[in-house]
C-alpha cells in the first residue's frame, strides 16, 4: 500500500487540490505547512487529529513547519455562527509563547510566526500587492464568507483569507514550501493561497484537507461534558484522558484509532477483530488510550492514569493520594464537609433532595463511600473513612459522582 492510499484508509484525506499531490505525496521531500491561531492557551483533541498528520508526513520524508498565529490571530478565522471577540495583544502572546512550547515538545517541529511578516505590511501596499488579486467575487463564494452574509460579517474577518493566503506565498518563496494541509474547515483559505500563488508567481503549490473528527451523531469529538479535552496535561490530567478515551463510542472506536495512532494496519485490524469478538474487553478502546496518552504525555503518565483508574474503583483506593484524586477529580461535584451524619451530609450538599431519599438511598444500598458501601441509616462518616485522611468520593445509585473534601 502506498503512503497516500494509507492515509485514505485511514480516513485522513478528505480533499486535495490536484490529483497529482498524490504522486508528490509518495514520493516524500516535500516541504509543507499547517497553521493555528493562539485563541487558548492550550491545543487540543480537535487540533491533535490534524497535527499528528503533519507528524505521519514527516516520518514519510517530508518536512513540516507548524505555524502559530500571532498576526492572524489578532484577526480571527471567520466561524459560521458569529463574529469571534477580539483578543488582546498581552493575551494572543501569552498564549502564543504557550502553544510554540506545547507543538515544539510534543512534535518537534519548526515553528514560525505569521506576526513576523504579517505584522510590517502597510495598508497601502496590502492593498497594492495582494489586494489586486482577489476579486470580491471569488471572496463572497468562499463558504466561510457565504454562510456570513446573513448574520453579518465585519471587513477585518471577511479579509482574514487575504492574511492566510499571504502565509502560504510567505512560506513559499522563503522556505520552498509547496502544500499547506489543515481540516476541511480551513479548504477556502488553503485554496485560496494556492490562486495568490499562481497568480502572482506561476508557480503550482497543493493543498490537502483531512476531515474533521466527530462522534456518531455527527458533533463535533474531543469534549467532555461540554469541556474540552486539552492536550496540556495541567489542564486535562492523563487520567481524565484516559477516561474519554475508554468512555468513546463504540462505533467509532476502529476509526478513532485509525486517526489518532501510529498504530499500523495489521495491528489496527487485529484491535478491530477483538473489538467485534469482545467488544466488552474494551481492547481497542485502552490501545486508543495507551497510544495518544504515551504519546502525548509519555509513557510514565499513562501508566499512572491507569493506576489512578484501577484504585479509583476497588479498595486499593486507600493507597492513593488525595491531591492525586482532588486533581483528577476538577469535574466532579465537590463539597467541604466537618464529621457529620451521614443523611445530613447527603441532603446538606445536594447529593439527594430531601433526608426521605437520603435514607431510601442507604438502606437500599446505593450510596457507597471510597467504594465501601454504607447502608445503615445511623452511620456518620470519620477522619478513617476518609483517603488520606481528607477525601471521600461518594457514588449515588451506578454512575453519580460527589467528591467530599474534609476540613479540620
Ligand atoms: C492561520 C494562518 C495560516 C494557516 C492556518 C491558520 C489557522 C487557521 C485555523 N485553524 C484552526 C485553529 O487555529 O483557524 N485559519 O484552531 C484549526 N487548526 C487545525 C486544523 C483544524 C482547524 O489549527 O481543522 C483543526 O486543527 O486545520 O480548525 O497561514
Amino acid at each position: 500500500m502506498t503512503l497516500f492510499e494509507e492515509l485514505k484508509w485511514r480516513g485522513l484525506i478528505d480533499n486535495i487540490t490536484d490529483p497529482e499531490l498524490e504522486q508528490k505525496i509518495n514520493q516524500g521531500g516535500l516541504t509543507f505547512y499547517i497553521g493555528t491561531d493562539p485563541t487558548g492557551d492550550s491545543l487540543h483533541i480537535g487540533h491533535y487529529s490534524t497535527f499528528s498528520m503533519a507528524f505521519r508526513l514527516k516520518k514519510a520524508g517530508h518536512n513540516p513547519i507548524l505555524l502559530v498565529g500571532g498576526g492572524t490571530g489578532l484577526i480571527g478565522d471567520p466561524k459560521p455562527s458569529a463574529e469571534r471577540p477580539m483578543i488582546t495583544k498581552e493575551e494572543l502572546d501569552s498564549n502564543y509563547k504557550k502553544l510554540r512550547k506545547q507543538v515544539e515538545d510534543i512534535f518537534g517541529f519548526e515553528v514560525v510566526n505569521n506576526y513576523d511578516w504579517l505584522g510590517n505590511i502597510h495598508f497601502i501596499d496590502y492593498l497594492r500587492d495582494y489586494g489586486k488579486f482577489f476579486n470580491l467575487n471569488y471572496m463572497l463564494n468562499k463558504e466561510t464568507v457565504k454562510s456570513r452574509l446573513d448574520i453579518g460579517i465585519t471587513y477585518t474577518e471577511f479579509s482574514y483569507m487575504i492574511l492566510q493566503s499571504i502565509d502560504f506565498l510567505h512560506l513559499h518563496e522563503s522556505k520552498n514550501c509547496s502544500l499547506q494541509i489543515g481540516g476541511s474547515d480551513q479548504w477556502g483559505n488553503i485554496t485560496s493561497g494556492v490562486e495568490l500563488i499562481r497568480k502572482k508567481t506561476g508557480a503550482t503549490v497543493y493543498g490537502l484537507t483531512m476531515p474533521l473528527i466527530t462522534k456518531a451523531d455527527g458533533t463535533k469529538f474531543g469534549k467532555s461534558e461540554g469541556k474540552a479535552i486539552w492536550l496540556n496535561k495541567e489542564k486535562t490530567t492523563s487520567y481524565e484522558m484516559y477516561q474519554f478515551f475508554l468512555n468513546s463510542e463504540d462505533s467509532k472506536i476502529i476509526e478513532y484509532l485509525k486517526k489518532l495512532t501510529f498504530l499500523s494496519i495489521e495491528e489496527i485490524q487485529e484491535l478491530e477483530q477483538k473489538h467485534l469478538e469482545h467488544p466488552e474487553y474494551r481492547e481497542a478502546h485502552k490501545a486508543l488510550a495507551k497510544e495518544v496518552i504515551s504519546f502525548l504525555h509519555g509513557e510514565q503518565e499513562y501508566q499512572k492514569a491507569i493506576t489512578m483508574s484501577e484504585a479509583l474503583f476497588s479498595d486499593q483506593i486507600f493507597t492513593l493520594k488525595a491531591d492525586d484524586i482532588i486533581n483528577n477529580f476538577k469535574d466532579v461535584p465537590t463539597f467541604h464537609f466537618k464529621e457529620s451524619n451521614l443523611v445530613d451530609l447527603l441532603v446538606q450538599n445536594h447529593i439527594c433532595s430531601s433526608k426521605r431519599e437520603a435514607r431510601e438511598m442507604i438502606t437500599s444500598g446505593a450510596i457507597t463511600i471510597n467504594n465501601i458501601k454504607f447502608n445503615d441509616i445511623e452511620s456518620s462518616i470519620a477522619k478513617e473513612n476518609l483517603v488520606d485522611e481528607k477525601v471521600a468520593i461518594i457514588r449515588k445509585g451506578k454512575k453519580k459522582y460527589y467528591l467530599g473534601i474534609y476540613d479540620d
